[in-house]
């Protein structure tokens, strides 16, 4: 009757935590019950948690970023990585380079993905080149398509949009019923802060970090959430790395606006003092908005219980450190500037979240599933992901609360050659991983083929429908 059973495993939902089997058949959840009968394969999973499989909404893979550099990871290592940390979807952005039509950059990401992946993907758009075709035809005709969010940009030269541009591309979301998210920091401030570090010489990784302050991120995050207001769409402010941005949400939300923040693992668990590492290994931590202090990861902590962010996803940015096309490029020796902006982390995200959050009492077990699942999937229009319940697609990671383990590159999965939480000693972690009723990690080990992963067109999101 059931391709696969899982049993005795304690179910956790976002609003829900019971004990129950699970029946699947043709990759979905048929029955959710006590004592079902077994299936054509049956697993015990007495003593853990049984949980949604993680949707990881913002990740970059197989991302061009300029002159000689590379990402560290395409589809098939991005998504081994992710898979291991307990995620059966990702959501990656398709950038739009200049003078690019979306087609093309869609049709370029999904050649690169078809056929590699571990997890399930959709693409998010990153709009760079707003031209009247475009936002006239082009991003309408996508959204229809099932890509139905797209991100902005406020900084980095040559995807930076200015206010009238977000104006228009955010009036493109409001026609279309798409959502808009959007990357707060003020370039021309940055600009200016990074010609007075470099003109006093102070170009070592750790100036990263002081010509991003949170001034220019607070101003921006204002800045965008005033744009969406004029245009009256709802919008998510991306990677949020402190407490003044959590404020402008805060504010903007008592103002009854349509807002969702974001926040991430490296808001949590680093500092700007992991920039002045020695040997410019600094440049190990260097990802924008950059990590902040003691006081701001409190401030992010308190954000996350409070529900001023509702996603919590890995912004996972691989390059590798020691290498010509990475972290220590010739150009990013001589200055920070030249340093790739990003780290990795979709493996680590959901171990440190529940080590941290739940095992440390900081959120309960529905928290958790709500920010690292749910939350994600409702909200980005995949119907049928993110929650265990009749009639969902049969993505389930189950945990063992009882590992210990202490984060090691050498044991993760992803394509970089170093992880910026190495010696993290971590309590839980996800040690067996269905897709669609596939075990693709099995206690521990991959036994799922790659390609079992596909590409997800997505509904609306709810918060964006007209
Ligand atoms: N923004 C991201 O979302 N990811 C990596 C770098 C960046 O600036
Ligand atoms: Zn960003
Ligand atoms: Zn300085
Ligand atoms: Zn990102």
């Amino acid at each position: 009757m059931f391709d696969l059973v899982i049993r005795n495993g304690t179910i956790a939902t976002a609003s829900d935590v019971f004990a129950a089997d699970i029946g699947i058949r043709d990759g979905r959840i048929v029955q959710i019950g006590e004592s079902l009968p077994d299936g054509a394969r049956t697993l015990d999973a007495t003593g853990r948690y049984v949980l949604p499989g993680g949707v990881d909404s913002h990740v970059h893979m197989a991302q061009p970023s300029g002159e000689g550099i590379r990402m560290a990871d395409g589809f098939e290592s991005g998504t081994r990585s992710a898979l291991f940390g307990g995620n059966t979807c990702v959501l990656p952005f398709c950038l739009q380079q200049k003078g690019q039509s979306l087609r093309e950059a869609v049709t370029a990401y999904h050649a690169l993905a078809e056929g590699q992946c571990y997890t399930d993907v959709s693409f998010h758009m990153i709009v760079s080149d707003p031209t009247p075709a475009v936002l006239g035809q082009e991003l309408p005709a996508l959204v229809a398509d099932g890509y139905t969010s797209f991100k902005v940009f406020m900084t980095y030269e040559g995807l930076r949009l200015n206010d009238a541009e977000i104006l228009a591309t955010m009036d493109v979301a409001r026609r279309t019923g798409a959502l808009v998210l959007v990357h707060c920091e003020n370039e021309d401030a940055i600009r200016y802060l990074i010609g007075q570090h470099e003109s006093a010489g102070d170009v070592a990784p750790r100036a990263h970090a002081s010509t991003r302050p949170v001034v220019v991120e607070r101003e921006a995050t204002h800045r965008a959430l005033s744009l969406a207001e004029v245009v009256d769409v709802p919008v998510v402010i991306v990677h949020v790395s402190n407490g003044a941005a959590a404020d402008e949400i805060r504010a903007a939300r008592a103002r009854g606006r349509k807002v969702v923040g974001e926040t991430c693992p490296q808001y949590l668990m680093l500092t700007a003092d992991d920039l002045d590492r020695s040997n410019w290994e600094g440049a190990k931590f260097v990802c924008s908005p950059p990590p902040r202090d003691k006081q701001e990861q409190d401030a992010c902590w308190r954000g996350i219980e409070q529900g001023v962010f509702d996603l919590f996803s890995s912004d996972h940015c691989p390059f590798l450190f020691d290498d010509p096309s990475g972290k220590l490029n010739a150009r990013g020796r001589t200055s920070f500037r030249h340093i790739p902006n990003g780290i990795p982390g979709v493996e680590t995200r959901l171990p440190i979240l529940f080590s941290e959050g739940v095992m440390k009492g900081r959120i309960d077990l529905p928290r958790f599933v709500a920010l690292t699942a749910t939350n994600h999937a409702q909200l980005y229009g995949l119907e049928r992901k993110g929650r265990i319940a009749v009639g969902m697609d049969a993505d389930i990671a189950i945990w063992d609360p009882a590992v210990r383990r202490t984060i090691r590159h050498a044991d993760l999965h992803d394509g970089s050659d170093y992880t910026p939480y190495e010696g993290l000693e971590v309590q839980g972690w996800p040690v067996t991983v269905i897709l669609g009723g596939t075990v693709m990690v099995d206690e521990g080990a991959l036994v799922g083929p790659k390609g079992q992963g596909r590409h997800r067109a997505r509904a609306h999101s709810p918060l964006a429908a007209r």
